[in-house]
């Protein structure tokens, strides 16, 4: 790896989105999916699966003011993934066991979005949920309620499992943001206490464990960067270079003797620096990458930089849906082998696009190329947006690409496919998540090195940097066009993106063509525009992939089209796109010509050649699917 090609994203302070595609989404996740997580977190939603995580800090908190009487309060077992009405015992934790991370989640995304809107109301009820996170905390900085409540005498020894590390994670993500826009440190500073007792309990000489749900790793680096503390950022090293190495910890801890698992699931099957597939829980994987990434930049590690970008070319161009989706089975949430992606089966969990935008975005800051930020337009404007009601009240886990509503309900093996959002989950991982990716969207536009500001996704937006004040005007999605004001005190290079989806573009400067950018020199105040050219699409997938022989997706710019049962009829199965479509597009939506299968009767009868009525077919943006209703949907169609 070259350092020269480093670069770092300007953060939400210095972008603000002003964005007509944009800001409605924004806004409706800090209108109405901030608040509504709010009460969610506190169980206050009528017909939602219960939530319990501030419940679980209210009864850690009465269990540390009691230690710190001196009276030991009871415990109870800690030997179960889910704690729930079924446990009889009220005093006990409830819910899944990583249930604090969400309210750490929660208040990531109120910090990003309190940096772009000041709102002393909503700071007031995460100064308030602040005080009662801080309060469970004990005296030497642990903070897990899940091991407070039920078993303090188990701290830290169910690493695989029990995602103490990962709600730790999530705590100093939650706290930094939350530092960054408010200047409060009262959430930061238990975050370093907690980490402080994180980096005396493991490492070389100490526990030689590492999370089995990684993401403090990534944390911990952020919180170097913000504090310069040495010891956080050795402690994520230390946990990247400790994983799969053998005996496994994880049968140490379990009191294995022999190898019980490889722990592919957790990636932890070798060292990372001698991984080069993606493989085991998507979530987990993608968090691990994105630390491999920061520690690979942190250290110019070679070795684990070629180990990244080994696992990134084996998503991108063997396990990526086209809708940016990642982990294509339910069996685990996990990776499938190459080149398997079945539409009607996909996992393609909302947090692991999320994961794998994070992962984008650090190769992007290791690497100058612009099929990082590819992938990360392909999950934001797919897979990501799918993940939301457009009404921003209810939410998808799982995001397959093909839908029955009746194979949902009578085969098991697609319970995990919902024909419709969901308003809360028990395991509530990706509703927050959306909050705190939507919510921070500005950090994903730009990045920048000593002489060049790149240009990574085109959405509207104003940047203050020290190079330059930059007003970004966009109609990418609906036009492909884009403007830039610019106005700078000092020359500098611009490098704006070419998307891997555009044949032609014109651009109004001079310009070099580099890894992907279009470099443009700038010495003075000027404005720069961009015209891409957005055709409506027929695209192929490989032939490798079982699932769309004889089948296509079609795409406008970066945005899939789906069809869905309410616009073409039932039997989505029976459509066939023509190889000469005349495709019209109007407002989102995109009409076909086609043709529809005449319905057999006979379930077997001698083969003759299938019989088809010419029809017009309508496609809608995949992530718009679901909002009428429950109905049969495919990205795929016959062509
Ligand atoms: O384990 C915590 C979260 O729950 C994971 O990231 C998600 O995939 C879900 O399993
Ligand atoms: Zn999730």
């Amino acid at each position: 790896m070259n350092s020269n090609q480093f670069t770092k994203h300007l953060n939400s302070k210095e972008v603000k989105i002003n964005d007509l595609v944009w800001n409605k989404i924004t806004e409706l996740v800090r209108t109405n999916v901030i608040p509504y997580q709010y009460l969610a977190l506190q169980d206050k939603i009528a017909g939602a699966e219960k939530s319990y995580c501030i419940e679980n800090f209210i009864k850690a908190s009465k269990i540390a003011e009691k230690m710190k009487q001196g009276i030991i309060p009871p415990v109870y077992p800690a030997n179960k993934w889910v704690y729930d009405e079924k446990n009889t015992d009220d005093n006990a934790f409830h819910g899944w066991v990583f249930q604090d991370s969400d309210v750490y989640k929660w208040l990531e995304a109120v910090g990003y979005s309190l940096q772009n809107h000041p709102d002393n109301k909503l700071q007031r009820k995460a100064d308030e949920y602040i005080d009662i996170i801080c309060r469970a905390q004990l005296d030497n900085g642990y903070l897990d309620t899940l091991y407070i409540i039920n078993n303090r005498d188990e701290i830290f020894t169910n690493l695989k499992d029990y995602h103490e590390l990962y709600c730790f994670g999530h705590m100093v993500e939650g706290a930094i943001s939350y530092y960054n826009a408010t200047g409060n440190d009262k959430l930061l500073n238990a975050s370093c206490r907690f980490a402080d007792l994180i980096c005396n309990t493991f490492g070389d000489d100490k526990i030689k464990g590492y999370p089995g749900h990684e993401i403090a790793e990534m944390a911990l680096v952020k919180l170097y960067e913000l504090t310069g503390e040495e010891k956080y950022l050795n402690t994520a090293k230390f946990f990247i270079e400790e994983r799969g190495k053998k005996p496994y910890y994880f049968d140490i801890e379990r009191g294995r003797k022999t190898i019980e698992d490889n722990y592919h699931y957790n990636q932890a099957h070798i060292q990372p620096r001698y991984q080069n597939e993606a493989v085991g829980h998507a979530v987990r994987g993608v968090y691990l990458y994105s630390a491999m990434a920061d520690i690979a930049k942190a250290y110019s590690d070679n070795e684990l930089f070629d180990a990244c970008k080994n696992i990134w070319d084996n998503i991108e161009n063997k396990k990526l849906y086209i809708t940016g989706g990642i982990g294509a089975t339910v069996d685990g949430e996990a990776f499938s082998f190459d080149y398997d992606l079945p539409n009607d089966l996909a996992y393609a969990e909302t947090c692991a696009s999320i994961g794998l935008i994070f992962f984008a975005r650090r190769m992007g800051e290791c690497e100058i190329n612009a099929h990082y930020a590819d992938v990360t337009e392909r999950a934001l404007y797919n897979t990501v947006l799918s993940g939301m009601a457009e009404d921003g009240k209810s939410f998808f886990y799982v995001n397959p690409l093909e839908v029955l509503p009746e194979a949902s309900r009578f085969d098991s093996r697609k319970r995990h496919i919902k024909p419709v959002r969901q308003k809360w989950f028990s395991c509530a991982c990706c509703p927050p998540n959306l909050a705190r990716l939507i919510s921070s969207l500005g950090e994903y536009i730009f990045t920048q090195n000593d002489d060049t500001i790149f240009v990574n996704q085109y959405i509207g937006s104003e940047l203050k940097s020290d190079k330059a004040d930059i007003i970004v005007t966009s109609s990418y999605i609906e036009n492909g066009k884009v403007s830039f004001e610019i106005n700078t005190i000092r020359s500098f290079t611009l490098a704006l993106r070419i998307p891997s989806w555009c044949d032609n573009f014109d651009l109004s400067a001079n310009y070099e063509m580099r890894n992907g950018y279009a470099f443009i020199k700038i010495d003075i105040q000027t404005k720069i525009e961009i015209a891409f050219e957005i055709k409506t699409k027929i695209v192929k997938c490989s032939n490798k992939v079982r699932a769309n022989i004889g089948k296509a997706a079609v795409m406008r710019g970066p945005v899939v089209y789906c069809i869905e049962e309410v616009d073409n009829g039932k039997n989505l199965h029976l459509l066939k796109l023509s190889e000469t479509p005349n495709f019209r597009y109007k407002n989102d939506v995109i009409f076909a010509d086609g043709f529809r299968e005449k319905e057999d009767d006979a379930l077997y009868s001698e083969y003759k050649a299938p019989q088809y009525d010419e029809c017009k077919i309508k496609f809608i943006p995949y992530y718009t699917w679901g909002n009428r209703g429950e109905n049969e949907m495919s990205v795929y169609i016959r062509i």
